[in-house]
């Protein structure tokens, strides 16, 4: 605690001095971060916040790691791409927090998952604020934790203000402990300032839970000190309450108890003390001696993705013609059985086998711990997938119908698109996302939202038009160690027969297909898209057309379309979703950029209405870009 403590004294100073930019001040909260990590195994995960440099300094982190991430120096844990405590590191077993709080709560219940799964009998902890208790992730969390009987120890800081905001107005209840009846949970009120209470309650019933799993919410009753961060200081504070915790301060208490019962002299005192600076001195000029990182473009783009060396796998046997549905759950199905850990989570996917039935009775061929019901909680599920990738394990998250992924849009963009280039974690998830228009099902199951993704580095998006391509495509994905978004056309489910391997197999990512060749026009179109424009040219048969199916968004197949685009000198993009912002914008933009001196003619966009995709059939078929493509096509022809 008092190293904990004389760092940040340490740190106030450079603040001042201009030498570092920020500092969330743990002070006074000490015994919290200290005790529950001492509490731990060092080979249980621990996820912290803002406030907790004692987790990070009772793991024993050489405090100039810590100087150098706080400085941006090549020696913290993020390559200067994130700050303060916004980094994770397997070595120490911590994972840190991204800024939106919430969501590493539900990282905590993937990772105590893996370990019951793995049967290893350890504890996952993690903290958040009472504030931080307000956003829809901590009662998500709580409530997939609880459904599951996952080994969490939920760690409040209950420490009275969220920035400014009292916690009369976060919450309206006596304790958030008793939050927890409400999940069916355990709960403890824990004394947040005293040492012994915080330690020796936490390591009971840490050891309880070890052996008999089950998500504990403990709320610890602190008081933050010093401002939410330095600069925006303490005056909305009232003084008595300043000086009624100021008396409970946990360092100069536990002191105290130490020297009372003649276990700490003065001397021992003073050199402990003593000790501690010249460490915290030698460690900032070692990294105040490290020099400033230098750019590096190529290092940047590079750290996005983590490396996948694709490896093709060759379907022996025969052939079958089935349905898309059909290939999606046989590549699935085949994936469980190549990897043994897989883990698929999602609604009703289990006995029920899922609104599309395309788990169907996988429980029975794997087991209800492999394939996971989940309660209706999107952001939590995704984020559960993310600990499970931090423990090693890949999951498949099913969304019922990809709309409902805004539920779960934080953690995708936030925290599986940005782990890895923030501190080499790979996200190891892939999202299935039912998709598209077309069968009468109004705005909220219809939606084609792949551009909300496509432009978030850090993800991969696939989106497939044939059985044959959502087979291998799947499994590649699966394979894949990086977050993919997986987009499949419920149109196409059962309307789309193709002669398809019965072996597994792969297929890479970011290779298009050019379904059709001529050389007066290029079609760029994917999923559902692709079936309009091969309509269109068998009914129009004097057409010679370049159709060129994307299949992958991101990697996008940019030399295919290049190449035709510069062989036919026209192109046209048929996309189902509404036009601005969509994928089909960067790629006519890609065209102009690259094949200028090769077009006969704008490049041109078809795209569904600016408008919500309505329900009643004559206004879907409007709404759909469907209707439009034939006339846009040959007027371009005809440029
Ligand atoms: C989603 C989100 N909303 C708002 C913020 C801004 N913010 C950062 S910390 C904080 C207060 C958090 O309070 P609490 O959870 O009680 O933790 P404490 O800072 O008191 O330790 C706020 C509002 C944020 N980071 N993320």
């Amino acid at each position: 605690m008092l190293l904990s403590r004389l760092i940040e004294e340490k740190m106030l100073i450079l603040l001042r001095q201009g030498k570092i930019s920020k500092w969330f001040s743990g002070i006074g909260q000490e015994s919290i971060s200290v005790g529950v990590t001492m509490a731990l195994n060092l080979e249980e995960y621990i996820l912290p916040m803002h406030r907790n440099l004692g987790v990070f300094t009772t793991r024993h982190i050489p405090l100039y790691r810590l100087f150098c991430q706080w400085q941006g120096k090549a020696s913290g844990f993020t390559k200067g791409r994130d700050r303060s405590f916004h980094f994770g590191t397997q070595d120490y077993k911590i994972v840190g927090m991204i800024s939106h709080l919430g969501p590493q709560l539900g990282v905590a219940n993937g990772i105590a998952l893996a370990s019951k799964l793995n049967n290893k009998h350890q504890v996952t902890a993690v903290f958040t604020g009472e504030g931080g208790t307000s956003e829809g992730d901590f009662h998500e969390a709580l409530n997939i934790a609880s459904v599951w009987q996952l080994p969490v120890l939920f760690c409040i800081e209950n420490n009275g203000y969220g920035l400014s905001t009292p916690a009369s107005e976060q919450y309206n209840c006596e304790h958030i402990a008793d939050k927890a009846l409400g999940y069916g949970m355990e709960a403890h009120i824990i004394d947040g300032n005293n040492i012994i209470e915080v330690y020796s309650k936490v390591s009971e019933i840490a050891k309880n839970i070890r052996e008999n799993p089950r998500p504990v919410l403990l709320e610890f009753k602190t008081f933050r000190m010093r401002g939410h961060e330095e600069a925006s200081g303490t005056k909305y504070v009232p003084q008595d309450l300043m000086d009624f915790w100021a008396k409970k301060d946990p360092v100069i208490n536990f002191q105290a108890y130490l020297r009372e019962h003649h276990i700490l002299s003065e001397g021992e005192e003073v050199k402990i003390k003593a000790d501690i600076i010249h460490e915290i001195n030698d460690h900032l000029d070692k990294a105040y001696a490290e020099d400033e990182i230098l750019p590096d473009l190529i290092n940047e783009l590079n750290d996005v993705y983590k490396p996948f060396k694709y490896q093709e796998f060759k379907a022996n046997g025969g052939f079958k013609e089935i349905r898309f549905i059909d290939a999606v759950s046989e590549s699935l199905r085949q994936s469980m059985e190549q990897h043994s850990d897989l883990v698929i989570m999602g609604q009703d996917i289990a006995e029920y086998g899922g609104v599309f039935k395309i788990t169907e009775g996988f429980v029975e061929l794997f087991g209800k711990e492999r394939v996971r019901n989940t309660p209706i909680c999107e952001s939590g599920i995704v984020e559960a997938a993310m600990g499970l990738s931090i423990a090693g394990i890949k999951s498949v998250v099913e969304m019922q119908f990809a709309d409902f992924v805004s539920s779960g849009f934080n953690p995708i963009v936030n925290y599986l698109a940005k782990s890895h280039y923030r501190w080499n974690q790979e996200a190891d998830v892939v999202i299935r996302m039912p998709c598209g228009a077309g069968v009468g099902a109004g705005p909220f199951h219809s939606q084609t939202n792949e551009a909300w993704f496509t432009k978030t580095p850090g993800l991969k998006v696939v989106y497939p038009a044939f059985p044959y391509d959502a087979k291998g495509l799947l499994a590649t994905s699966i394979n894949d160690p990086n977050p993919v978004l997986f987009f499949e056309h419920k149109a196409l489910y059962r309307n789309i027969r193709q002669n398809v391997p019965t072996d597994y197999y792969t297929l890479p990512l970011g290779k298009a297909s050019l379904l059709k060749e001529g050389n007066d026009i290029s079609i760029v179109a994917f999923g559902a898209a692709v079936h309009w424009a091969i309509e269109v040219l068998d009914t129009n048969n004097h057409i010679n057309a370049d159709l060129i199916d994307l299949r992958t968004l991101q990697p996008l197949d940019t030399e295919t379309i290049f190449s035709s685009a510069k062989k036919t000198g026209k192109v046209i993009i048929l996309q189902e979703d509404s036009l601005f912002g969509g994928i089909a914008s960067d790629i006519s933009s890609l065209i102009m950029e690259n094949c200028f001196e090769y077009l006969d003619a704008p490049v041109k966009r078809v795209a569904s209405l600016e408008t919500p995709i309505p329900f009643a059939s004559q206004l879907e078929n409007q709404y759909l870009s469907k209707s439009r493509f034939e006339k846009e096509l040959i007027e371009l022809l005809e440029y």
